[in-house]
C-alpha cells in the first residue's frame, strides 16, 4: 500500500489538531489542548472509482513558537503540508511568510503545499479576506482552501483533492505533472466518513518547558 506523509503547520489555536481531528475521525472538540511537540497518527483512505487504498501518516505540530525546531523534523519529507491560518485572526495570517520562507529551505521542490483558512463558520468574524488570501496562496505556489474543522465545510473536497493530486492520472503522484499544475512550491526568486481505519495514535511529545500554556508571539 502506499503511503504519504502529511504535516500540519500554522500559528497556534488556528486549528491544526481540529481539522486532523476532522480528516482522521470526523470529530470536532470545542475545548482542545495546545499540543505539545508532535502528535502523529495513521488514516487509510480509499481511492474512490478503486480497490486502492492509501495510508496517510498524519504530523500534528505544536504552533508556538519554541516547538518549531521539532516542526521542522515532521513536515521534512512530507508529500502534502497544510499551511494552517484562522480566518479570525490575521496575526495568524501575517505568521504565514515565515513559514513559506522556511518550508523552501527545507522541503522538497515537489511538496503540495495547501494554505487552508480555517474557522469558515466563523464568517461574521473573518479578517482576512478569501480574496487575499487566494492571491497569496497563489504567489506562494499554495492551494488554497476554506474549511472548518467545526462544521466539516470543504474538508471532504480537500481531501478528494489530495488524493487526485497525490495519486496523479496513473495511480501515482507525478511531480512532473503537479509542477505543471502549479503545485510547487517556487524557489525564491533571486535565484471523510467512509474511510475509517483510524490507527493507534503516537503521541511524541517534546515540552521544554513542561507546561501547557499558550504563547502569544509566532512570528
Ligand atoms: N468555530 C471554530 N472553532 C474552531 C475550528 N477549528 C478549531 N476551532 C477551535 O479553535 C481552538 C484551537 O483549536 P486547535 O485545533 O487546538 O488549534 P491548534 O492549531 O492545534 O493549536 P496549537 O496546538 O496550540 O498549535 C479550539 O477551541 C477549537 O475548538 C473551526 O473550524 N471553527
Ligand atoms: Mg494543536
Amino acid at each position: 500500500m502506499k503511503s504519504y506523509k502529511l504535516a500540519f503547520l500554522g500559528d497556534q489555536g488556528v486549528g491544526k489538531t481540529s481539522v486532523l481531528s476532522r480528516i482522521a475521525r470526523d470529530e470536532f472538540n470545542e475545548n482542545t489542548s495546545t499540543t505539545v511537540g508532535i502528535s502523529y497518527l495513521e488514516k487509510l483512505v480509499p481511492v474512490t472509482g478503486t480497490s486502492a487504498t492509501v495510508k496517510f501518516k498524519l504530523y500534528d505540530t505544536a504552533g508556538q513558537e519554541r516547538y518549531r525546531s521539532v516542526a521542522k523534523l515532521c513536515y521534512s519529507g512530507s508529500a502534502v503540508i497544510f499551511m494552517v491560518y484562522d480566518i479570525t485572526n490575521k496575526h495568524s495570517f501575517d505568521c504565514l511568510n515565515d513559514w513559506f520562507d522556511e518550508l523552501r529551505e527545507n522541503t522538497e521542490s515537489d511538496v503540495i503545499v495547501y494554505l487552508l483558512a480555517n474557522k469558515s463558520d466563523l464568517l461574521a468574524e473573518q479578517t482576512v479576506l478569501d480574496s487575499e488570501a487566494e492571491e497569496y496562496a497563489r504567489k506562494q505556489g499554495a492551494i488554497f482552501r476554506l474549511v472548518s474543522a467545526k462544521t466539516n465545510e470543504g474538508i471532504p473536497d480537500l481531501m478528494g483533492d489530495v488524493v487526485r493530486r497525490l495519486r496523479g492520472s496513473g495511480g501515482e503522484a507525478d511531480p512532473a505533472k503537479l509542477a505543471a499544475a502549479g503545485t510547487k512550491l517556487p524557489m525564491p526568486t533571486s535565484t471523510p466518513k467512509s474511510d475509517q481505519a483510524t490507527s493507534a495514535i503516537v503521541q511524541i511529545s517534546s515540552n521544554p518547558a513542561g507546561g501547557k500554556q499558550r504563547k502569544k508571539k509566532c512570528c
